[in-house]
């Protein structure tokens, strides 16, 4: 069947994303969503790789050590009955009122020691499940009144449990890297870090760089008008993209996490060819949910959908990479200048800088090189809509 997922295509969905019940800030479940378990088997059959988790997904809140026990156990076997994996889990530092003013980033320091203690818990469980990246979404670690916290304290007091839990990692011997995802604004009226590139820049603070990546996701940047496949060339860039969440945003909503490719289809395209084209190997993750007004079937269509669409762009990125035109053009626009090209990307030496201010450029000839973005742009547009 054309468009089938295969597990060697790494799709996953968090336990999150076919549990959510339709709930808004303006309105009550809509749906009783599919428990972990009943996931898994629905997960495997359609072709997904994996499921991910926050502790408090698959633990609810609360539970005993016995129940722990029970679920975890429940869970594994079902893993394995299906031939599921858990590549990536994370913790919930969010939804309990004791983090409504942030969790490591918090004021009070027995709230700060509170997350570090649900996520060493949480980290132990992901690794109990062989989870490999662990991601920290810090949806609640920002303001809506910046007089009540500093900023610069704020990002150390990230960092300082940043450290600790690399530290902890390491004194137990666990396999298990760490991507920091970026969210401009909601739950809070501002997060700190609000982008990929801003994760970036912190993560060359940190003590253990080499261990800390980013799982940037779609509606995030997308959510106030960035371009999304901007942030993610600069991670891979980087070798920091160890993680990728996948989803549907418009521009300026509330956060919408609709399912993947959903909107801007040619911003959604050029990341998919940008994913396939650079070779990024780890999971795909959708971390969307089905409309509020799907019920239980149409959330598997909604989950389905995220993995065909991708599939299908992939498709148009193979199609794009081979098309003559397309490629004669860019092949055109790309054209190398064996004397010039080594001068820019050996490296600087007296003996460059001189030959640089020695060549002949005539800007204005320069400036009259045709950029036929308007034929090429079109012809993406005929690639993507199946006319060519
Ligand atoms: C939450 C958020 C996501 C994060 C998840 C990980 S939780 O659903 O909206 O973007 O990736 O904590
Ligand atoms: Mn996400
Ligand atoms: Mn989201």
């Amino acid at each position: 069947m054309p468009y089938m997922p295969q597990k060697s295509d790494k799709f996953t969905f968090g336990l999150w994303t076919f549990g959510n019940p339709g709930r808004d800030p303006f309105g009550s479940e809509t749906r009783v969503p599919p428990t972990p378990v009943e996931g898994v088997k629905k997960l495997s059959a359609l072709g997904a790789y994996g499921v991910n988790f926050h502790d408090n997904d698959l633990i609810p809140f609360g539970s005993t050590a016995n129940e722990r026990d029970a679920i975890v156990k429940e869970f594994k076997t079902a893993l394995s009955d299906y031939g599921l994996v858990v590549p990536m889990a994370t913790t919930n530092l969010f939804s309990h009122p004791v983090f409504k003013d942030g969790a490591f980033t918090s004021n009070d320091p027995k709230v700060r020691a509170y997350a570090l203690q649900k996520t060493i818990n949480a980290i132990d469980l992901g690794v109990e499940f062989g989870a490999k990246i662990y991601v920290f979404w810090g949806g609640r670690e920002g303001a809506e009144v910046d007089a009540g916290k500093d900023a610069v304290t704020a990002t150390k007091r990230f960092r300082d449990a940043l450290n600790f839990l690399a530290e902890y990692v390491k004194d137990n011997g666990y396999d298990l890297k760490f991507a920091l995802e970026a969210k401009p604004n909601e739950p809070r009226g501002d997060i700190y870090l609000p982008t990929t590139g801003a994760m970036l820049g912190f993560i060359s603070t940190l003590d253990y760089p080499e261990m800390v990546g980013v799982n940037p996701e779609y509606a995030h940047e997308t959510i106030s008008g960035l371009n999304f496949y901007h942030a993610v060339a600069q991670a891979i860039d980087a070798n920091k993209l160890f993680h990728i969440d996948l989803n549907g945003q418009k521009v300026g909503r509330f956060d919408q996490d609709l399912r993947f490719g959903q909107e801007d289809y040619k911003t959604n395209f050029f990341l998919v060819k940008l994913l396939e084209d650079k070779g990024y190997t780890g999971p795909k993750h959708f971390d969307a949910h089905a409309l509020r007004t799907s019920d239980v079937n149409d959330v598997w269509e909604f989950a389905k959908g995220c993995m065909r669409t991708y599939l299908i762009l992939k498709e148009k990125a193979q199609k794009f990479n081979s098309d003559p035109e397309i490629q004669g053009i860019l092949a055109e626009l790309n054209s190398p200048d064996a004397i010039i090209d080594p001068l820019l990307t050996g490296g600087y030496s007296k003996a460059a800088a001189q030959q640089i201010r020695h060549l002949s450029l005539d800007p204005s000839e320069l400036a009259n090189k045709p950029l036929p973005y308007e034929k090429l742009d079109q012809l993406t547009f005929e690639v993507l809509t199946g006319v060519r």
